[in-house]
């Protein structure tokens, strides 16, 4: 697989149909900088157009179509998602410079496991249902109708841009739902090409709508303030999900949020340390630490700090920086000129709030096409304390801190000390702690001894600002649903 210089010519789809938006921007590569892809923006006429679009196709037929025929779609997506593999690979490996490797067993696959998984589970989920006694010594019997919320606005990052936006089209489909689906900016790439995979699938025109663009001014906060949307799902920045929050009040539209995190793992001395340090790695720098569960700051039971953080540092300093294709990359570049601003900028406050930096902390040299690159080295800390800022704010980059703590009450509420509450990771062989602290942890979820395990039967989400709600299982089927109680007496 190669990948092509030669700008590619991304449009809206509004009913089926590719369209202009009335201006354009460029997309870069974060491996070269050069222009991959030139984007039409979408203006207020061409979201008003796909909203108008998404209300035509769920009154006219997909809002009531029959659940058993929505999962048959929905499968004969994940075929043509199969079918397409090579060319989404290809499609985000462009747009985010990520390994091959990944896209290949993690992003890409996940596209089609979202819509088999929401299938079977659309078929399978019953609705619920009651026997109630009248007051006339009789009997009544409840039960509730699913029916679609409407038409849905899915407004997704950059990160794992085909991942993350299936994981809301999927469920969203299956309850019977249209959708007017902006991906970010920096990665307009697989969503426009899921389009073409969903009409080959046999998706009505209209259901699936896309608008690019950028947040605030443009498609995203068009969508988010637009009167025929009735719920919004994002997932992105918590600054931008307060942005949201206020702009679809006005509406009264249903909600639901995945945000950011500073996510904490505990390592405590009774663990393995090898595979504690190699699940320290891949839960700090997969993505190049662009995943919101990511690991930002590290706490290890003094007994094995100097061991466990010696060793992280070296590991740290051995990812390999290849080009996207070439076997055996681990490292990637950051999505945008801008965003590795924002990494540096840490990496300097960092020093300035007194952190020793063990790795990284700088930019590579290739002395090749990559120099014009937004590539950072994966950057290991020490030495804060937990309310220095490099421990508060989310980096979003290959970068942790490591600290020691010297019992589980306070590596828990070291864990506990955060605006954000999506996830932590806990290394230990002793059962008992781990269930203590699935207690004690205020996060959505945790892993043990593992990371980004993902059973898509089970809720995601956070707490505190890392989100509003949960998806997953039947909690993707509640928010992409309406209910209607019928009660009826029946003696
Ligand atoms: P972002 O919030 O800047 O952008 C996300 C999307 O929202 C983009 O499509 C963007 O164009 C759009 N947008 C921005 N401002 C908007 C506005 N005012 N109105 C409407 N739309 C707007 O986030 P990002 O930089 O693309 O992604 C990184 C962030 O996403 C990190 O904070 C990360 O933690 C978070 N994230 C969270 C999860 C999760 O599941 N909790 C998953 C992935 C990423
Ligand atoms: O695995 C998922 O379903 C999911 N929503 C992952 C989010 C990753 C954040 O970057």
């Amino acid at each position: 697989m190669t990948l092509t210089d030669t700008p590619t010519v991304l449009r809206n789809v509004v009913a089926g149909e590719p369209v202009d938006g009335g201006g354009w921007f460029d997309k870069r590569s974060p491996v070269t900088g050069r222009i991959t892809a030139i984007v039409a923006e979408a203006d207020q006429t061409t979201v008003d157009a796909a909203v108008s679009a998404a209300r035509t196709a769920l009154h006219g037929s997909w809002g009531r179509t029959d659940e058993r025929e929505r999962a048959a779609v929905l499968r004969r997506i994940a075929d043509e998602l199969d079918r397409r593999f090579d060319d989404l690979v290809a499609a985000e490996l462009a747009d985010t410079g990520k390994p091959l490797d990944q896209a290949r067993t993690l992003d890409v696959p996940r596209a089609a496991a979202n819509f088999r998984a929401f299938a079977d589970l659309v078929t399978s989920t019953p609705t619920p249902s009651f026997t109630t006694a009248t007051a006339g010594g009789g009997r009544a019997l409840n039960y509730a109708v699913r029916k679609p919320a409407g038409v849905v606005a899915i407004i997704v990052p950059w990160n794992l841009p085909l991942l993350l936006l299936t994981w809301k089209l999927a469920p969203a489909l299956a309850c019977g739902n249209t959708v007017v689906v902006k991906p970010s900016e920096e990665t307009p790439s697989s969503a426009t090409l899921l389009g073409e995979i969903l009409a080959a699938a046999g998706l009505p025109d209209g259901v699936f709508n896309l608008v690019h663009g950028f947040g605030p001014g443009s498609a995203g906060e068009r969508l988010t303030r637009h009167p025929g949307v009735e719920a919004v799902t994002f997932t992105g920045a918590s600054a931008t999900g307060r942005s949201i929050a206020a702009a679809a009040a006005d509406g009264v539209k249903t909600l639901s949020f995945e945000l950011g995190g500073k996510n904490a793992g505990l390592v405590f001395a009774d663990t393995d340390l090898d595979a504690a340090v190699e699940g320290a790695v891949r839960s700090s720098f997969t993505n190049g630490g662009q995943v919101c569960l990511c690991t930002e700051r590290l706490y290890v039971e003094r007994s094995i700090f100097d061991e466990f953080t010696a060793k992280l540092a070296r590991r740290a300093g051995e990812q390999v920086f290849g080009r996207p294709t070439e076997p055996g990359t681990t490292a990637m570049p950051l999505i945008s000129e801008q965003h590795r601003g924002k990494v540096l900028g840490h990496f300097e406050l960092a020093r300035a709030e007194g952190a020793t930096v063990l790795a990284g902390g700088d930019v590579p040299s290739f002395g090749d096409e990559r120099d014009g690159g937004w590539y950072v080295r994966p950057t290991v800390l020490t030495g804060l304390t937990a309310d220095a800022r490099t421990n508060r704010e989310e980096i979003f980059g290959p970068v942790c801190h490591v600290a020691p703590f010297d019992s589980e009450d306070e590596a828990f509420a070291l864990a506990n000390d955060s605006d954000y509450g999506l996830a932590a990771t806990v290394w230990t062989r002793d059962v008992g702690r781990a269930h203590r602290a699935g207690a004690a942890l205020d996060v959505g979820l945790m892993w043990v001894n593992t990371w980004f395990l993902r059973d898509l039967r089970t809720p995601f989400g956070g707490m505190k600002a890392s989100g509003v709600g949960r998806e997953g299982g039947t909690h993707s089927l509640d928010f992409y649903s309406e209910y209607t109680n019928v009660c009826v007496e029946v003696s």
